[in-house]
C-alpha cells in the first residue's frame, strides 16, 4: 500500500485502463477519447523537447511535468474557452491544450519577456513562480466574474507543497465565503522539491483540507484523464451555478527532476520513480483505446507525426526570435517601474558601459 492508494480515491480507468466506473460511460464517445490522446501525445512531445533543448543549452531552467499529463490536460479541457486558467511554472501541458502558444512557452524559460503575454483572446495569467500566489488572485478573478454577473469560472492550479502555505488557505476561505466560480486544482506528485509530503503536513489528503472551509473536495486519480475530466467539469459547473469553490486533489507523479536545476537522486529513488510508469496516463488511456476499437495505427502515427511537427516548428520559431532587448528585464515589472527598478536599470547599464 502507498501514499496514492492509501486512503479513498475516485477512479474510472484502472492502470490496465479497465473501466471501474461506468458513471460517465455514455458521455465517453470516439471524439472524446481521441482528443485526449491528441493532447497527451503533444504535451508529452513537448516536455520532452524542452528537456532536450535544456541539456543541449538552448534553453534555460525548465520544469519538467512528464507524468502529470492527464491532470493537466484532462482539467484544461474541461474549462470554456473564455474561462480563465492561473498555473504555475509546471503546468504547460493545461496551458498549450488551453491554446497557449508552445513557442511563447519556450520563450518563457529562456527569460523572454513575451513568454508571459497569452495569446489574444485567452485568459491565461503568466505561470506563477512564488509558491501559492496565484491562489488568492485565483479567487479574486472569479469573484468578478460573479460580480459582473456572468458565468465564467476560474481554475488555479498548485502543487502539495503550495497547500502548506498561507494564500492557500486565504484563498480558500475568500472563495468559499463569497461563494467565487473556481476550481482549485491541486496536483499531488508528493514532492515540494526535494520535500515528501509526509514529512510536510500531518494532513493524510489534500482533500481534506476543503472540510475546513466547508466545499466540497475530491481526491481522483490524476492519471486517469476520464476522471480528471469529468470532475473538474463537474466543479465548473458547480461554480458557474453559484454555488461556489471545489477542491480537487488530483494524485499524480513527476517522473523526473523538479527543475533541470535539480538532481532527484539526492532525495528519492529514480528506479522506484521509474516504476511509477506502471501507473502511467498515456499508456493507461492506450490501453482503453487499443480494448475498446479506438486505436488505429495509421490514425496514431498521425497524431504523433503531427505533435513532432508542431514541437518542432516552436524550436524554429524560438530560435529565430530576435535577440531580447536589455531593457526588457526592467520594463516589465510595473506599468511604471519603481524607483528601486530604475535605480537598478541605471546602475547596470553604467556597469555595461564600463563605468560600474
Ligand atoms: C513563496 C515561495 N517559497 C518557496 C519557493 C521555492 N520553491 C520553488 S518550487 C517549490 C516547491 C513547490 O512544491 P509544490 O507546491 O508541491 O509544487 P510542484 O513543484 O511539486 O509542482 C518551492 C518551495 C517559491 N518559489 N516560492
Amino acid at each position: 500500500m502507498n501514499y496514492e492508494t492509501q486512503y479513498p480515491i475516485q477512479q474510472i480507468l484502472d492502470k490496465e485502463g479497465n473501466m471501474v466506473d461506468e458513471y460517465y460511460k455514455d458521455e465517453i464517445s470516439k471524439d472524446l477519447v481521441q482528443t485526449f490522446y491528441q493532447h497527451l501525445i503533444k504535451v508529452r512531445n513537448f516536455d520532452r523537447k524542452a528537456k532536450n533543448l535544456q541539456r543541449q543549452g538552448r534553453l534555460g531552467t525548465y520544469a519538467l511535468f512528464e507524468g502529470q499529463e492527464a491532470a493537466q490536460v484532462g482539467s484544461a479541457l474541461a474549462l470554456d474557452k473564455n474561462d480563465w486558467m492561473f498555473p504555475t511554472y509546471r503546468d504547460h501541458g493545461a496551458s498549450i491544450t488551453f491554446g497557449h502558444s508552445l513557442t511563447t512557452t519556450l520563450s518563457y524559460w529562456n527569460g523572454r519577456f513575451e513568454g508571459g503575454v497569452p495569446p489574444e483572446g485567452k485568459r491565461i495569467v503568466p505561470p506563477s513562480v512564488p509558491i501559492a500566489t496565484q491562489i488568492p488572485l485565483a479567487a479574486g478573478a472569479a469573484l468578478a466574474e460573479r460580480r459582473k454577473g456572468t458565468t465564467q469560472a476560474v481554475i488555479s492550479y498548485f502543487g502539495d507543497g503550495a497547500t502548506s502555505e498561507g494564500d492557500f488557505h486565504e484563498g480558500l476561505n475568500f472563495a468559499s465565503v463569497f461563494k467565487a466560480p473556481v476550481v482549485f486544482f491541486n496536483q499531488n506528485n508528493s514532492y515540494a522539491i526535494s520535500v515528501p509530503i509526509w514529512k510536510q503536513m500531518n494532513s493524510k489528503t489534500i482533500a481534506q483540507k476543503s472540510v475546513a472551509y466547508d466545499i466540497p473536495g475530491v481526491r481522483i486519480d490524476g492519471n486517469d484523464i476520464f476522471i480528471v475530466y469529468f470532475e473538474t467539469k463537474k466543479a465548473l459547473e458547480r461554480a458557474r451555478k453559484g454555488e461556489g469553490p471545489t477542491l480537487i486533489e488530483a494524485v499524480t507523479w513527476r517522473y523526473g527532476a523538479h527543475t533541470t536545476a535539480d538532481d532527484p537522486t539526492k532525495y528519492r529513488d529514480q528506479e522506484e520513480s521509474e516504476k511509477r510508469r506502471e501507473f502511467d496516463p498515456v499508456t493507461r488511456l492506450e490501453k482503453f483505446m487499443k480494448s475498446n476499437g479506438y486505436w488505429d495505427n495509421a490514425w496514431v502515427q498521425q497524431v504523433q507525426e503531427q505533435a513532432d511537427d508542431e514541437v518542432n516548428q516552436a524550436v524554429m520559431d524560438l530560435e529565430a526570435m530576435p535577440e531580447a532587448d536589455i531593457n526588457d528585464i526592467y520594463d516589465h515589472i510595473f506599468a511604471e517601474p519603481t524607483w528601486t527598478i530604475k535605480e537598478q536599470k541605471e546602475a547596470y547599464f553604467k556597469y555595461l558601459r564600463g563605468e560600474g
